[in-house]
């Protein structure tokens, strides 16, 4: 069942070399260190989106799913796991509306066959000062955007996640405002990197890691990168997103992971990353500068947090 829904059945990982297998066919090997820093480097080529930044370990599986960030259960990163078993992730849709030319549902059991999936090894920077890398499978958002026939006017994204304060007990509390929003203007949305994510470690997606469908845009911090997603909005004007709205002078719409632009409580020079001893610096876009810094070429950097 999984690998007829997910494509992937099953991973194996050692220090040089990651294999992911298909159907039972070895279809890809990924050198590893390798990747699109050193394509780009070389400037022979349009960058890979499969392979991980050159360098890349992936975190242990126990850390990225027993680690987690998610308000609808609770702020303790340790107790979200066993909370979030409560939600029913099945049956589920996401729809598109808004600025399109087709408004459209999906059912979650049609996405593998209309949108495929692919694996992403990704990291992941938490605004509040540690990271992972993660092997996410999924598809490019511009593939799901791309259906529903984006209009002229759409110029930003929205993004609504599951409100069900039955199953969900941290929305009984109001420390944000339910549901859990984010947004993305319309060009970022549509950057290949931005990706629809429906497993983690050749598996279905846990819940505490926002089954059955979550966002990850690798270049922000991960508070842009909403779980359990159940509406998308195209808009004109820019949506209202649940951290900004909470403490806008602590969070800001755009989020782009920048070691320059402190926290007003802390720097974001450098980072944790999950299972690692000593704390390394945080990079522009967090890596990803090659390919996403274009977005945003004369606005002031300060903005762009
Ligand atoms: N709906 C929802 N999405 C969310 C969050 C949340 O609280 N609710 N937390 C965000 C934050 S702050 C981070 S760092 C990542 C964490 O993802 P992970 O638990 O899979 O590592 O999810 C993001 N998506
Ligand atoms: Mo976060």
């Amino acid at each position: 069942m999984h690998g007829a829904r997910f494509g992937v059945r099953e991973h194996e990982v050692t220090p040089e070399r990651l294999f992911f297998e298909r159907r039972g066919a070895l279809q890809r090997v990924v050198q590893w260190p390798i990747g699109m820093a050193a394509t780009v480097a070389h400037g022979t080529e349009a960058p890979s989106l499969h392979y991980a930044l050159a360098g890349d370990v992936l975190c242990a599986e126990a850390d990225v799913t027993g680690h987690n960030n998610y308000y609808e259960f609770s702020p303790d990163k340790k107790a979200v796991k066993t909370l979030a078993q409560a939600l029913t992730t099945h049956p589920w849709t996401v729809s598109v509306e808004g600025e399109v030319e087709k408004p459209l549902t999906v059912d979650i059991d049609d996405v593998y066959k209309l949108f495929g999936a692919e694996e992403r090894i990704y990291r992941l920077r938490c605004v509040e000062g540690w990271s992972m890398v993660v092997p996410w499978s999924g598809f490019a958002l511009s593939k799901l955007l791309d259906r529903a026939r984006p209009t002229s006017r759409a110029k930003f994204v929205e993004f609504e996640s599951l409100h069900r304060s039955r199953e969900m007990i941290g929305q009984r509390m109001s420390q944000l405002v339910w549901p859990y929003r984010e947004g993305l203007r319309m060009d970022e949305a549509m950057h290949p990197l931005t990706f629809v994510v429906t497993g983690l470690y050749g598996k279905p997606l846990p819940k505490q890691n926002g089954a059955p469908l979550r966002m990850a845009v690798p270049w922000k911090y991960g508070f842009k990168s909403p779980k359990a997603l159940t509406r998308i909005v195209l808009r004109e004007t820019p949506p209202i997103t649940s951290w900004n709205q909470a403490a806008p002078a602590e969070y800001g719409f755009f989020g782009n992971v920048n070691p320059a632009v402190a926290h007003p409580r802390w720097s974001q020079s450098r980072e944790n990353r999950l299972g690692e001893l000593h704390k390394r610096p945080t990079l522009p876009f967090n890596g990803y500068a090659a390919w996403v810094a274009d977005l945003y070429r004369g606005m002031d950097p300060r903005l762009l947090y």
